[in-house]
């Protein structure tokens, strides 16, 4: 007897045709390919104090960062932290790590010094460079962590401190030795909590970054198209991978100027944009919420912006259209990533050399060269078209696991290479991608993540709360925001502005806990895991959720 045939597999590839990608290259090597083109275009504009620095400067610049991190002792395989504001330094230095074959872990430099020493220990980050305006933030680290080496600032250090002119004046580009390189080497380390637990290291190697930027800019009909004489701008925080991957890394390779924001401000917004002709705006929800909502963007011209990219948090039909009407000059579409998918996994073919027709509310199509399969998440079986399950994806540009966490890497890709993104999506019959829901425990705040379990472990340590989850609930301007339900212990009489106090004290400012619901219980599975959609549906019905 025939065996009975196994239930099909549905995989969704992009539709566009898959491109010879050089990933055997470095990636600072594929980024500066065609530099002789545009050597001396801008490359990086810094907008707080006007400075530009061309491609010619920027190549020779991140080579002798490369240079002084050697003569520093850093080689191959070892770990720096950027704790910086969008500087030109940011780039420099994670560039200079590349050319060094060394990792740039990045940390958002608002973090409190208990968040930044979490990330400094458990990367082994051996040097620091950050801004003088966080100096008391890492005063007590190299003491702490014993693999500190130094800290550098980009500014004026502190008293006997060491400036950033000391890793490039006092080495030359050309000491930069050769360094045995791999493809499958780490040269970003961003960190993320991925469907569960605490943030983690995510190994991202050149194979894969140069994957990605190719995924988006290469080819005769890049998925992305930004132009050399474009102008990005990259107000998103380069210690994400969305602003390092899709406006950095995709700006470098095609010759366009990336002009560097340090804070989002729509005042400020309506100025540069007209200032520097800005031509690409790579934003999250909440900035397209800015621009259609506020009053100064009426008297402003916006007219030079051709294309905005939104991404990193859903983004609603509604203010979709609604943007549309108010810029008609300007093509807006979505994008659709995750750090451990080592950044863009679909994109708006509106934003194609080559355009298509898109929907509003679509998250793009899926990336050329990788492939997409819809499963449903309780029965493993992958979907069809129009049925929504959760995203898996497998591409050579995905992470190469959590540093030091191989039962978390095991937990997030199967033994087939299937990463599974916990985001509930379906494809359309246009190769559409719709984000429909989230199954993992993740909240995003602005497209900031917060992790619930880092939150969880904070209060339970309070000997008021015996136990607690945290969950999100929709805000209309941050898209989602952490709130907490409390189980007292005995006798305690703890407030919601105590607890709210004691959370804000120890974190940044996106992961302070929003409401307080004190709760008798907290539900759970017999396993013991927080049952998180019954928590959701007790929110109290006057906020949606
Ligand atoms: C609904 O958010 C990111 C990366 C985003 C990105 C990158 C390159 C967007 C466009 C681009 O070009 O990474 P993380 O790790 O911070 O968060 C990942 C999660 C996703 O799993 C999903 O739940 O953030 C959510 N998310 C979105 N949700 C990301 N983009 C979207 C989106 N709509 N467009």
């Amino acid at each position: 007897m025939a065996a009975a045939d196994p239930s099909p597999e549905f995989i969704f590839r992009s539709k566009l045709p898959d491109l010879t990608i050089p990933n055997h290259l470095p990636l600072h090597t594929y980024c500066f390919e065609r530099i002789s083109e545009f050597k001396h275009n801008p490359c990086l504009i810094n907008a707080a104090t006007g400075d530009i620095y061309t491609y010619g400067e920027v190549h020779v610049t991140a080579r002798r960062v490369a240079a002084g991190l050697h003569k520093l002792g850093i080689g191959k395989g070892d770990v720096i932290m950027l704790l910086l504001q969008n500087t030109p330094q940011f780039a420099f230095a994670f560039l200079g790590a590349s050319f060094a074959c060394a990792i740039a872990t990045m940390a958002n430099p608002f973090f409190t010094p208990a968040e930044i020493a979490k990330q400094a220990a458990s990367s082994g980050a051996k040097l620091i460079i950050t801004q003088a305006a966080f100096a008391e933030k890492v005063k007590n680290l190299p003491q702490e962590n014993q693999g500190i080496l130094k800290v550098i600032f980009i500014d004026s250090p502190p008293e006997g401190g060491c400036h950033f002119s000391s890793l490039t004046d006092e080495a030359k580009e050309e000491e930069l030795t050769d360094v045995k390189f791999s493809p499958d080497d780490v040269v970003a380390l961003p960190y993320s909590s991925g469907t569960t637990g605490l943030p983690k290291g995510v190994m991202l190697t050149h194979k894969g970054l140069v994957t990605s930027v190719a995924q988006q800019v290469d080819g005769e009909n890049p998925h992305f198209h930004i132009r050399s004489n474009d102008v990005v701008l990259c107000v998103l925080p380069l210690f994400h991978i969305y602003s390092l991957s899709s406006i950095v890394m995709s700006s470098l390779r095609v010759g366009a100027a990336i002009l560097l924001v340090q804070k989002f401000d729509i005042n400020s917004l309506v100025a540069l944009v007209p200032k520097y002709r800005v031509t690409i705006a790579t934003v999250v929800p909440p900035i397209v919420l800015a621009m259609v909502k506020s009053p100064v963007v009426d008297c402003s011209d916006m007219s030079s912006i051709r294309i905005v990219l939104s991404g990193a948090a859903p983004l609603g039909k509604n203010l979709e259209d609604a943007f549309r009407a108010k810029f008609p000059h300007a093509i807006l579409g979505q994008g659709y990533g995750m750090t451990e998918s080592g950044s863009v996994l679909t994109m708006s073919l509106a934003l194609a050399k080559e355009r298509f027709a898109i929907k509003s509310g679509a998250c793009g199509t899926l990336m050329r060269n990788a492939e997409m399969k819809i499963v449903n998440p309780e029965t493993g079986v992958s979907l069809s078209r129009n049925q929504p399950g959760e995203i898996y994806v497998r591409s050579p540009q995905m992470m190469k696991g959590y540093l030091n966490d191989e039962e978390a890497t095991k937990g997030i890709i199967d033994g087939d290479g299937w990463l599974h993104t916990g985001d509930i999506g379906l494809v359309d019959d246009d190769d559409e991608v719709f984000i429909v829901d989230r199954l993992k425990e993740l909240i995003k705040y602005k497209g900031f993540q917060v992790a619930p379990a880092e939150l969880e472990g904070l209060l339970i340590s309070n000997v008021h709360i015996v136990d607690v989850a945290v969950i999100p609930m929709k805000d209309e301007v941050a898209g989602e925001a952490p709130v907490a339900f409390i189980v007292r212990s005995d006798g305690s009489n703890i407030t919601e502005d105590e607890i709210k106090e004691y959370i804000s004290k120890q974190v940044v400012f996106y992961k302070r806990i929003n409401r307080v619901f004190f709760v008798d219980s907290i539900p759970k599975s017999p396993s013991g895991k927080i049952l998180r959609r019954q928590l959701r549906a007790l929110l109290p019905a006057s906020i949606p959720n």
